[in-house]
């Protein structure tokens, strides 16, 4: 392909809302262009790409055992009324409604439609294991479309769904898919983990995550090196502190002091000269109807999916300082447990605090010497704050590590949820009848894309690995004027992509550092230049976009050096 022909068109400005690098670079080398909040249309180059992920996903699908269908994207309302989630997820569905006004939905994930689609069609064991999946677009009504291709509203995915006689079958399943997702991966050269992940509101009890890493990653990952546990940071259990051998204080009496001005956990610390670790920290949340309290030490972080998970409820919004002081007369920096009118739910740390400090539910007043137990008694006590480095992991006790990354799959074992819900059942072999045992698997094909690009880059632009590289080469002819040159460059590319090697040739008459520029924005891997003193030598030069050094390497050598290079990565 000529550079002069390709569709990409380069922006000198990038807008000021691409905040994160992969969204720069995609827009500034012409990858991608917005057509609405977190609605893309991919251009040629980001396309060949997206179609080389697919490929590979494809391949180990089908190795996997899955079969590819493509299912509608158009969703009847009555079947996500049949699992019960038509009014779980609110806003975020793309609702419609069609000229009879029947209401649907833009599916945003496909487990009410396959799971209709295999009620109706299979009903005996022996069609059993069934593994179906697709590669088709999905819509999310997010808040807020943010980062690109991160959190589009519409984006691709690879969703597979298993069936199974048994829970066996499903392990066995699930089994398969978290080794076809390691070598999917493993083939695209990213860097990646998986990591124990929480099965959120989809329900079930096992999940993985497979998270490429990035410094810029959404998800805080905890790892042990020692024994190999990883978990996403809103997953990873914190074990029951031990009580630390230290005699525990003595209760002292309850002393409510005024504190004028005095809101934060550092304020506390600053008026009163105490550390965070003797401060106890109330926040409210909006529990479906309800508000409740939860308490942690002062230093530490809530975990919301576990306090959500513990409470069971839907929906899980903290409470903003006027609903506070509205409905429980208090303003939050002077929130606490004594005396509370709403339920406790308190972090298992603060049973081993003694005497700490926290609001007294009265403006202006904090109290001191609190004790668990004495002064109140939580609804349950339970593991509710986030990991953090040097924790002790809970498989082998020594310290966590923390990292972050990009979720780009996720699989799950969902059991019968949604055949139950749905009555999807089939016939053993004894002529009973059972629901399927189910699983659900995602990849997110464009967002693996962007994370790509997230991992892979510098300051000059993006740094495609390989295996899914819009195009492996580009050749470029220092000056497309000069005949030998552009000979040259043209019999290289004939022989390169007479290989089936994707090659661009740089024909454009434009200055060299302009076709570097260029070059390296774009992220193609390898580089050829054809340039005047090399030529002299009959060699040309060859450069890997990740590494600073350029090679000379003599014309009638070139093909062999190339394919030894590939052959490498
Ligand atoms: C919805 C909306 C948003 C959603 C869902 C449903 C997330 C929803 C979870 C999954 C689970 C798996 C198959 C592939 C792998 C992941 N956001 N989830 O179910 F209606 Cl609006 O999608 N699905």
């Amino acid at each position: 392909m000529k550079s002069s022909e390709i569709f990409n068109p380069t922006l000198r400005e990038v807008p000021s809302e691409a905040e994160i690098v992969s969204h720069q670079l995609l827009l500034r080398a012409g990858f991608i262009r917005k057509n609405s909040g977190g609605v893309y249309s991919y251009l040629p180059l980001a396309f060949r790409v997206l179609k080389k992920i697919m490929n590979i996903v494809r391949e180990e699908m089908d190795r996997a055992g899955g079969q590819e269908v493509l299912m509608p994207i158009i969703q009847p309302a009555e079947l996500w009324q049949e699992s019960g989630r038509w009014e779980v997820y609110g806003d975020e569905m793309f609702r419609l409604k069609d000229r009879h006004k029947r209401s649907f939905a833009l599916g945003p994930t496909h487990e009410e439609i396959i799971t209709t689609l295999v009620k109706q069609d299979v009903h005996s064991y022996r069609d059993l294991p069934l593994l179906l999946y697709q590669i088709q677009n999905k819509y999310r009504d997010e808040i807020r479309p943010r980062f690109g291709l991160m959190r589009g509203r519409e984006f691709i995915m690879k969703d597979l769904y298993s069936f199974d006689i048994d829970e066996d079958g499903l392990d066995l399943s699930y089994k398969k898919m978290y080794e076809a997702y390691s070598r999917i991966f493993e083939r695209m050269n990213l860097k990646y983990r998986v990591v124990e992940a929480d099965s959120g509101a989809i329900g079930g009890n096992e999940s993985h995550e497979f998270m490429v890493m990035a410094s810029s990653g959404e998800a805080e990952i905890v790892y042990c090196d020692k024994c190999h546990y990883a978990a996403n940071v809103e997953k990873a259990q914190c074990p029951a502190p031990e009580p630390d051998g230290a005699k525990r204080a003595e209760a002292r009496p309850l002393e409510k002091i005024h504190t004028p001005g005095v809101r934060t956990v550092e304020d506390v610390m600053h008026s009163l000269a105490v550390p965070a670790e003797s401060i106890v920290k109330t926040l409210i949340y909006w529990a479906d109807g309800e508000y409740v309290g939860a308490v942690i030490r002062g230093d530490r972080e809530l975990n919301e999916v576990k306090l959500k998970n513990l409470l069971g409820c839907n929906e899980l919004l903290i409470a903003d300082e006027n609903q506070v002081s509205q409905v429980l007369g208090v303003s939050v920096g002077s929130l606490g447990p004594v005396g509370a009118e709403f339920k406790v739910y308190a972090d298992q740390e603060i049973e081993l605090m003694d005497n700490f400090i926290c609001g007294a539910n009265e403006d202006g007043y904090h109290l001191m010497n609190v004790n668990l137990g004495r002064d109140f008694v939580p609804e349950t006590i339970a593991d509710l704050r986030n990991a953090i480095k040097g924790d002790p992991c809970p498989v082998c006790s020594a310290e966590l590590d923390t990292t972050r990354g990009i979720e780009v799959g996720h699989i799950f074992k969902l059991g019968t949820k949604y055949s139950e819900a749905m009555k999807a059942t089939f016939l053993d072999k004894n002529g009973q009848e059972r629901p399927f045992i189910m699983g659900c698997y995602g990849i997110g094909i464009s967002r693996t894309m962007a994370a790509a690009v997230e991992q892979n880059h510098d300051e000059n632009g993006i740094i495609w690995p390989l295996p899914i590289a819009p195009y492996q080469l580009i050749i470029v002819p220092i000056n497309t004027k000069k005949t030998e040159q552009m000979d040259l460059a043209w019999s290289i590319y004939e022989q390169l992509s007479g290989q089936g090697l994707e090659v661009i040739i740089d024909d454009r008459d434009e200055r060299a550092g302009v076709k570097f520029k260029d070059a390296d924005l774009t992220g193609i891997p390898l580089r050829i230049t054809i340039g005047p003193k090399a030529l002299q030598e009959n060699k040309v030069e060859v450069k890997k976009r990740w590494e600073n050094e350029t090679v000379l390497i003599a014309v009638e050598d070139i093909v062999e050096e190339i394919n030894s290079i590939l052959s490498q990565y």
